[in-house]
């Protein structure tokens, strides 16, 4: 797999994204992975009405006319890499010791294959060795039971678990007696939840696909869809063929802001014919775009004055609170300071405001451009703020729309994996289930890190995902797992968290969503929500890759039932029939009512959501304005902001290749993207090598060696390079204060040449 033999090239791409460079891109994939038969035979499945397995990589929702073969070049490389060919199995651990383990790169870790059978590590050894799974779920069961207290364990999801798992694993920690339910939503999302929350009463987005199919304009915010939400291109396409307007908001002008070949437009494909993705780009600086979104706020007040039009008055005072103040707020934030803060100019927000006043439905969307900055929760609700001047919301193509991240990252907050859970849903879940939910707030992500670093939590349970390298500050993380009695991972491939343990360590092997899951009642089915709160059943097909695996609800319930001896949870009959587990969660669960006649409809059902309907569930009962003041995002003389983020050729942690396509990038990783004029004033040429210097807000600092400077279209006093390498560089200390997220956007940092 390592690509690191090739010397790194740089050539800017000018092609349209998907098309040609997709199909060959796939075809390199699937036959390095020998998986050219399997591969495309398994995508026919994906994605499909009646029967079929969720696509396990993004969230972005399926196709509205049907779910024909509406796929993408990464989809195909994620279901792929779950499908390969590859094991790793007992032999392997006992050929390698973990600390030899430990000198390999990622990609080599994860690409020995799937995990086979329970391992237990051995410290005599220095190995993994075998364990039966009733001595593994004894284990877990024994270190729980001993803990002084169940607030000493912390249960993270990773967001591709599926509901009925996300409903067991939840109602284990809270029969256990903890909230502690760290997610990489911490990681993510929890900025636009929170926003949307306090705004509108509501965690989630309230547009649906059929919206975007209606928009006259989209306002498209930090987020790189040709990679990480590939068949947007396909609503972006559709949207510029019918004339809608689409503004993409971003420091990068990223592949999916230019032209596509729509991704199962094979046709179009045939003929090289692109289709345009954008009709305005506003590059601002990182952190800009609160003050940009509050010009063009500014900018429709403005109009207003002369044009009758430009706001909706009668939605204003029908359904929102705050409006005068937020005008007040507008009236006095200056232009000078907006164009500052922003890095735009005056005449592009207001050009942008215009495509605004002139669109009857518009739709903003967002993803971690937005929401992984200090001010994130600030940002998302001026966006919404911006939406509620016009009425763009509770209506046919207008509304927020946040591009979740993993596939089921939504579902699991919805199906109760969230550390600070309401009354409400406490009191339902403990009538219903018979239990005593803890009423106390559990820990973050960031809280969990900084509780296993004092000893305050003991148990680190984690459900998917490969936590040490997701999560900030790197080395402080690894010490903090190791301190630790005991670190489970259950997963489907080796990774770093597997080497990064505690005194005791189990990893246990799960079948993935490709596979089918055979219990007692027959082949089961589990239920994923889209980013649009669409919740529809998966079913995988493929044997599994070991006969040794469990489903990820078998996991829990063994887990549940080691820790829980008198339980009366009925994990056992959970177990044999998901359909039972539907039916709790149909009683727990708001919008879930006939859950199991409702997800088996072709495309499954809507969750309703009263914030679309203009019901608010706010402490006014109606929308709310904010207003917050700008916050000061200009670099120190000598700093920049750096932004991390994914590259084409990557899940998360998962590293494919060492390429980046879109952004022109091949064999290279340790990388800095860097504005040419900033390169110049620190004397760097392109692929010089520079250090990499991170202050932290507590003044500490931080550094990676050796990157190499590529110049780049991006504002003054702004770099962008890649996670998870950077996560070196986010002290654990730097998270939003607003969100509790921590600002992987938004790094504070120094650029010298290496010596
Ligand atoms: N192929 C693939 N797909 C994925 C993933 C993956 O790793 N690979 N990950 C999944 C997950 S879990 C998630 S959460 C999503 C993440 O999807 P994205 O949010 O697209 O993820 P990033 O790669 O972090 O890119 C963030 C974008 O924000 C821009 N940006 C940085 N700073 C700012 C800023 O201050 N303002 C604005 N407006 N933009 C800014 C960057 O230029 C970049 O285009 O993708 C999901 N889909
Ligand atoms: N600096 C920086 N850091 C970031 C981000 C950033 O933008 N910048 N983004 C953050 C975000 S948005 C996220 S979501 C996190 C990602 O954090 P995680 O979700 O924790 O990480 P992944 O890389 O997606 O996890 C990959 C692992 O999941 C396991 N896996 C795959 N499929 C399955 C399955 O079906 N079941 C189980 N049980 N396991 C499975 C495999 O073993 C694989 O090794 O990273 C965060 N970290
Ligand atoms: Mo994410």
């Amino acid at each position: 797999m390592s690509d690191q033999e090739q010397p790194p090239e740089f050539k800017p791409y000018h092609h349209p994204a998907a098309g040609w460079g997709a199909a060959k891109s796939v075809t390199g994939f699937l036959i390095r992975e020998g998986e050219l038969m399997a591969g495309p035979r398994a995508i026919l499945k994906m994605n499909h009405e009646n029967g079929g397995f969720d696509c396990p990589g993004c969230a972005w929702p399926d196709d509205t006319k049907g779910l024909h073969l509406d796929i993408c070049e990464n989809g195909i490389k994620h279901v792929t890499w779950e499908m390969t060919r590859k094991r790793v199995g007992r032999e392997f651990f006992a050929a390698h010791t973990v600390s030899e383990l430990s000198g390999w790169t990622d990609t080599e870790l994860e690409s020995q294959g799937r995990l086979t059978e329970p391992m237990r590590y051995d410290a005599a050894t220095d190995r993994y060795v075998p364990i039966s799974w009733p001595e593994a779920f004894a284990l877990v069961g024994d270190t729980l039971r001993g803990l002084d207290s169940p607030d000493q364990a912390a249960y993270y999801t990773s967001g591709r678990l599926g509901n009925e798992a996300t409903f067991l694993y939840q109602l284990m920690a809270r029969e256990l007696g903890t909230n502690n339910l760290p997610d990489c939503s911490n990681m993510c999302h929890e900025a636009s939840g929170r926003a949307l929350q306090a705004a509108l009463g509501t965690g989630k987005g309230t547009v649906d696909l059929k919206d975007w199919e209606h928009a006259d304009a989209l306002f498209i915010l930090g987020v790189n869809a040709a990679s990480n939400a590939p068949r947007m291109l396909t609503a972006l396409a559709e949207a510029y063929r019918r004339g809608a307007q689409i503004v993409h908001v971003n420091p990068l002008i990223e592949a999916a802001a230019t032209r596509t070949i729509i991704p199962h437009d094979f046709a179009r494909m045939a003929t090289f014919r692109a289709t345009r993705t954008g009709t305005l780009n506003l590059q601002p600086r990182i952190g800009g775009d609160m003050a940009l979104i509050r010009g063009m706020a500014k900018a429709a007040l403005e109009q207003a004055a002369t044009d009758p039009g430009a706001l909706d008055l009668t939605f204003i005072e029908r359904h929102t609170t705050g409006f005068e103040e937020y005008r007040a707020l507008c009236e006095a934030t200056s232009w000078e300071e907006i164009e500052r803060q922003s890095g735009v100019s005056v005449a592009d927000i207001r050009a942008a405001a215009r495509i605004y006043r002139d669109a009857d439905r518009s739709i903003a969307s967002w993803c971690l451009g937005v929401t992984q900055h200090e001010h994130g929760v600030d940002t998302v609700r001026e966006i919404v703020n911006l939406l509620l001047l016009r009425g763009n919301l509770g209506r046919e193509g207008a509304g927020p729309s946040p591009v979740r991240g993993h596939s089921n990252v939504q579902g699991n907050r919805t199906c109760g994996i969230d550390h600070r859970p309401d009354a409400a849903f406490l009191d339902r879940l403990g009538e219903v289930c018979g239990i005593a939910p803890p009423r106390h707030h559990g820990l973050d992500t960031v809280g969990t890190i900084e509780a296993m670093h004092r000893g305050d939590v003991t148990v680190f349970v984690g459900m998917g995902g490969n936590f040490v390298l997701a999560a900030p500050d790197t080395p402080y993380t690894s010490a903090a797992l190791r301190k630790c009695a005991l670190t489970v991972q259950v997963s489907t491939k080796l990774n770093r968290s597997h080497l990064v343990h505690g005194e005791q360590a189990l990893i246990l092997p799960c079948l993935g969503r490709t596979e089918k899951d055979e219990q007692r009642a027959g082949v089961q089915a589990t239920s994923v929500e889209d980013a649009m709160s669409m919740v529809h059943l998966s079913t995988g097909m493929k044997r599994p890759a070991s006969t040794h695996l469990l489903s990820e609800p078998a996991i829990i319930a063994g887990m549940a039932r080691a820790a829980l001896p008198d339980s009366a949870t009925p994990w056992e009959a959970y177990v044999e029939d998901y359909d039972r587990i539907r039916d709790t969660m149909s009683q727990v669960l708001d919008g879930f009512e006939d859950f199991n006649r409702r997800v088996r409809q072709p495309l499954g059902f809507r969750i309703r959501q009263p914030a679309r309907e203009l019901v608010f569930h706010t402490a006014s009962g109606r929308a709310e304005f904010s207003t917050a003041a700008l916050p000061d995002v200009i670099p120190a003389p000598g700093t920049l902001a750096l932004g991390t983020m994914r590259s084409h050729d990557q899940w998360n942690t998962t590293i494919y290749s060492d390429d980046d396509r879109y952004r022109g990038v091949k064999n290279l990783r340790t990388l800095i993207f860097m504005n040419a004029e900033d390169m110049r004033d620190r004397g760097l040429a392109e692929f010089d090598e520079a250090d990499i210097t991170s202050i932290a807000k507590d003044g500490t600092t931080r550094s990676l060696q050796r990157y190499k400077v590529i110049p780049y279209d991006i504002p003054r006093g702004c770099a962008a390079g890649y996670m998870p390498e950077m996560n070196v560089l986010c002290a654990i200390g730097d998270y939003s204060t607003q969100s509790d997220q921590p600002i992987m956007k938004h790094l504070k940092v120094t650029v010298e040449r290496s010596a």
